[in-house]
C-alpha cells in the first residue's frame, strides 16, 4: 500500500558512481537471488517482524558472493544477530542517511568495519528520497516524513528510546520539494511518516513558561511555528491531495493546529488511544490520553475540525477484563472514528514492557521450536503465538477470540456504510466501504484465522480488494506542478 521510504531514502544516499541501485520491496515481490553477483553490495533493512526473513535474504546473498550490509530498527538493537544469522559483514546501527555513502566506499576499498554507529541524524541532514526508482503503479500511498521521535514514553514503544524524545523537524522546504514530486508523479494520497505530527503540546510551553526557562520557551515556539508554516504550504498544494499522519490525542487541545491541518489537506489520522479505561492507560505509561466522556468529545473534537481519526487500541493489557473488549468497540462507535485497529499487546524490543517481560520470564521462557519466545520474530511466522504475555484472568484464545468479535462488529457492514456519512457523495461512500474492508482484511490478523490456509485465503481477498481500490487512489500526473511559493 505505501511505500516504504528508507529504501528510497538509501537510494538518495547512494553516490551516483555507483549506478542505479536496485530496489526490491518484499511485500510486492520476491527479491530475485539469482541477480545476485559477487562483488555486488546488498543492503537489507528489518524491523522485528520481517528480521527472519532479512536473515535469510542475507545468508543467500553473501552465499553468492555479495557483501551484506544490514540495517533498521531491529539490526539497531540487535546488530549481533545479524552477523550470526543474517551473515552480514557490516551493520549500521540508527539512520543510514549519512553513514550508507561512507560504507559503500569501505565496502568497495576493502575496510569494512562490522559495526557502524550512525546514531541520530539531525533533521538538516535527512536525504530526500528518489522518488524517479518507484516501480510504476505499484503503490497506493507515497510516504514522506517531516518529524522524526516523540518526546512521550510509551511503555510498548520503541521510538522515543531509538529515535529519541527530541523531535527532529524537517526543514519545510526539503518536506515541500518531495511532496511536489511525488504529486507530480501521480500520487496524491501521502503519508506522512511521521511519529507524532503535534510534537509541542499547549502544557509543554505552559511549563516552559512557568519554569522561566525562556531558551526552551523559544526552542518550542520556534517548533510549534514551523508546524504551522508546513501545514500553510501544504495548503497550497493542489486541493485533491490526501495527506495521513500519526498524532496524539493532544492535538485536540489546539483546535487552531486542527483547522490548519485541514487546511492542509491532513485528512487523516491515526491516534493511539490504546486503551479505555485509567488502569489500562497507566498499563502502558500514556495518562496523557483520557477516558470515558472526556474520550469521546476529545476525538470527536478531530472530527469536527475535518480530521477524520483512525483509533489504534491495544488488547492484551494486564487490566484488561472481559467486559473490556465491548466498552471498548462501545467507544470506538460513539467517538465517530473512521476506522480503528484493534491489536494485541506484543512485546517489541527496545521497549520497557519487553524488558520487564524478558526479566520476568527469564531462562524459563517457553519455547517453540526451541527458539524462546523472548525471541519470537526467530520463529517462522505461522508458528508465533498471537499473544505473548500470560494474563491474569483471560487466556491467550479467549483474548483472541474476544479481539476478533470487536474487529468483526466495528467492521461490520452496517457499521461501516453507517460510518460511511462523513463522505460527500455515494460514489465516496462505497469507496469508503471497499477501503474498510481490505484495511479489515490487511490488518485483522489477531483471530482465529491462525492456520496458513485461512491466512492465505484472507491474503487473496485482500489482493482481490486492493485492485479496484487502487484505482481510487491513482491521480492524474501532474509533470508541470509548479512548487508551493516558497518552494519555487
Ligand atoms: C510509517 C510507519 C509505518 C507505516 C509503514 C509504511 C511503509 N510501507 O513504510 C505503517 C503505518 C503501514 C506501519 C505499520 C507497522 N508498523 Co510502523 N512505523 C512507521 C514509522 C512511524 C516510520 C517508518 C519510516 O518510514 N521512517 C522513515 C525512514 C527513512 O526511516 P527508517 O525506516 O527508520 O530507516 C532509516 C534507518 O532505520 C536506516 N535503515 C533502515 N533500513 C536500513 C537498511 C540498511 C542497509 C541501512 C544501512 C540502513 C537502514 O536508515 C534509514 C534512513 O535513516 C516507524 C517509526 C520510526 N520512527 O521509524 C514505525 C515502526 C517502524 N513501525 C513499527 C511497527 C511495530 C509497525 C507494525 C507492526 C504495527 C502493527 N501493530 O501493525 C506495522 C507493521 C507493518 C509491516 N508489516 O511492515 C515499529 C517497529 C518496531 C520494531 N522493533 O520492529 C516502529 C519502529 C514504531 C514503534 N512504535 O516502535 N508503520
Ligand atoms: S506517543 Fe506514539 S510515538 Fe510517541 S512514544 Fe507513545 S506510542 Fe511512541
Amino acid at each position: 500500500m505505501i511505500t516504504p521510504r528508507w529504501l528510497f531514502v538509501l537510494a538518495g544516499a547512494t553516490p551516483t558512481s555507483y549506478g542505479v541501485p536496485r530496489i526490491t520491496d518484499e511485500t510486492l515481490e520476491p527479491f530475485d537471488i539469482s541477480s545476485v553477483q559477487p562483488g555486488d553490495i546488498v543492503g537489507v533493512g528489518i524491523h522485528t517482524g520481517n528480521a527472519l526473513r532479512g536473515y535469510e535474504v542475507g545468508t543467500l546473498a553473501r552465499q553468492r558472493g555479495a557483501t551484506v550490509v544490514f540495517g533498521g530498527i531491529h539490526a539497531t538493537l540487535y546488530p549481533d544477530e545479524a552477523h550470526q544469522l543474517g551473515a552480514a559483514h557490516a551493520v549500521v546501527k540508527g539512520d543510514g542517511d549519512v553513514v550508507w555513502p561512507i560504507v559503500l566506499a569501505a565496502a568497495a576499498h576493502g575496510t569494512l568495519k562490522p559495526l557502524y554507529e550512525a546514531g541520530r541524524v539531525d533533521a538538516d541532514r535527512f536525504v530526500a528520497a528518489r522518488w524517479e526508482l518507484l516501480p510504476h503503479g505499484r503503490y497506493m500511498w507515497g510516504s514522506v516524513q517531516t518529524v522524526r521521535g516523540c518526546p512521550k514514553h510509551c511503555s510498548f514503544c520503541s521510538v522515543w528510546r531509538t529515535d529519541g524524545q527530541k523531535p527532529r523537524q524537517r526543514g519545510v522546504d526539503a518536506v515541500a520539494h518531495e511532496i511536489v514530486e511525488l504529486r507530480r508523479r501521480g500520487f496524491r494520497f501521502i503519508a506522512l511518516a511521521d511519529d507524532n505530527f503535534y510534537p509541542v503540546t499547549l502544557a509543554d510551553l505552559a511549563m516552559a513558561e512557568r519554569q522561566r526557562n525562556a531558551a526552551r520557551l523559544e526552542q518550542l515556539r520556534a517548533l510549534r511555528a514551523e508546524r504551522f508554516e508546513l501545514m500553510d504550504r501544504l495548503a497550497q498544494l493542489p486541493s485533491d491531495m490526501v495527506f495521513f499522519t500519526q498524532i496524539t490525542m493532544e492535538a485536540a487541545e489546539d483546535t487552531a493546529f486542527l483547522d490548519a491541518m485541514r487546511q492542509a489537506n491532513i485528512k487523516g489520522a491515526l491516534v493511539g488511544v490504546e486503551a479505555v479505561t485509567p488502569e489500562g492507560l497507566k498499563d502502558v505509561y500514556k495518562n496523557f490520553n483520557d477516558v470515558g466522556e472526556a474520550l469521546v468529545a476529545r476525538l470527536r473534537t478531530f472530527r469536527r475540525h475535518g480530521v477524520h481519526v483512525l483509533g489504534s487500541f491495544i488488547f492484551g493489557l494486564p487490566s484488561d477484563r472481559p467486559s473490556t473488549f465491548q466498552a471498548t468497540v462501545d467507544i470506538a462507535n460513539r467517538a465517530e472514528l473512521a476506522f480503528a485497529q484493534f491489536v494485541m499487546l506484543t512485546p517489541y524490543p527496545g521497549t520497557v514492557d519487553f524488558e520487564a517481560w524478558e526479566k520476568r520470564l527469564g531462562p524459563d521462557a517457553a519455547e517453540v521450536g526451541g527458539v524462546p519466545i523472548t525471541r519470537h520474530w526467530l520463529i517462522p511466522q505461522n508458528q508465533r503465538p498471537k499473544v505473548y504475555a500470560a494474563h491474569p484472568v483471560m487466556s491467550a484464545d479467549e483474548i483472541r477470540a474476544r479481539t476478533q468479535a470487536v474487529w468483526d462488529e466495528f467492521y461490520s457492514l452496517r457499521r461501516i456504510w453507517t460510518r460511511s456519512r462523513c463522505t460527500p457523495t455515494l460514489r465516496a461512500r462505497l469507496a469508503f466501504v471497499l477501503i474498510s474492508k481490505l484495511y479489515r482484511q490487511m490488518y485483522a490478523n489477531t483471530g482465529i484465522a491462525t492456520d496458513s490456509a485461512r491466512v492465505s485465503r484472507a491474503n487473496r481477498w485482500a489482493r482481490l480488494i486492493a485492485k479496484p481500490c487502487r484505482r481510487l487512489f491513482v491521480a492524474r500526473p501532474l509533470p508541470g506542478l509548479t512548487r508551493t511559493t516558497a518552494d519555487a
